[in-house]
């Protein structure tokens, strides 16, 4: 892990509490970063040698990562685990988004084992959403926020922004792929602006972020 963690969300008296974001995904630091605006200085993880993501829902496995990070820093935590699910497939690839093919073949290699899998689906078989778990864990609680966004798996990717399977994912409203989608037009409509702007309205409402530091630890309640 990075010795250096996130600092950041400063309260009214600009005391400032620091939040660790666990994610190794630079797709995901790239869009939080725009979620969570001023709010939050984000930091990565670097590479991650554990599996931790042994659970079998995103909420299972964002909390799992948070409390791991949490444990390991002291901070609180924040951790993002998401996915594609296709009906058509039984819901697949899910919570397996990430290690759907070969670990070499990457973003391109995912693609195409998906596509692969869904040759000969046609109309709404084609219907697909993309799933969002936010969780924060800290020394007095744990919570997680889920979201989600329909779609429709296109049969070749379009456009060059955002990660992962941004190119064949279809927003119908807009007409367009979320890899044509500006950062701040997907973080509007996403699974991941969704689920992180209920965090963050949360985090604010709660006062955790008014909390006075105490060493690296703060104290409050979950509801
Ligand atoms: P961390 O666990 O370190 O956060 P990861 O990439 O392994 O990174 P996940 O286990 O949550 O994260 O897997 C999410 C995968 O789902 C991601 O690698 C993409 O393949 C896909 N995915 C999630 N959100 C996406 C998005 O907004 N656009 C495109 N693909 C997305």
């Amino acid at each position: 892990m990075s010795k250096e963690v996130g600092r950041g969300f400063h309260d009214s008296t600009m005391r400032s509490v620091r939040i660790l974001l666990a994610t190794t995904n630079q797709g995901k630091i790239t869009e939080l970063k725009h979620i969570m605006g001023e709010q939050l200085e984000i930091i990565g993880l670097g590479d991650r040698t554990e599996e931790i993501e042994t659970g079998l829902t995103f909420e299972a496995n964002a909390l799992l990562k948070a409390r791991h990070y949490h444990r390991v820093s002291q901070l609180p935590t924040i951790a993002d685990d998401s996915g594609l699910e296709v009906e058509a497939l039984d819901w697949a690839p899910g919570v397996y988004s990430a290690r759907y093919a070969d670990p070499g073949t990457g973003d391109a290699g995912r693609i195409a084992r998906l596509l692969d899998e869904m040759k000969g689906l046609v109309g709404q078989r084609r219907n697909a959403r993309f799933t969002c778990a936010a969780a924060i864990v800290w020394a007095g609680g744990e919570k997680v926020f889920l979201d989600r966004v329909q779609g429709v798996v296109l049969e070749s990717g379009r456009g060059a922004n955002g990660f992962g399977y941004d190119p064949i994912f279809l927003y119908e409203p807009l007409g367009k792929t979320f890899a044509e989608l500006t950062a701040t037009e997907k973080s509007e409509v996403s699974h991941r602006g969704r689920a992180f702007r209920r965090l963050a309205a949360w985090l604010n409402e709660s006062r955790l972020l008014d909390t006075p530091r105490s060493g690296d630890r703060i104290v409050a309640t979950a509801d």
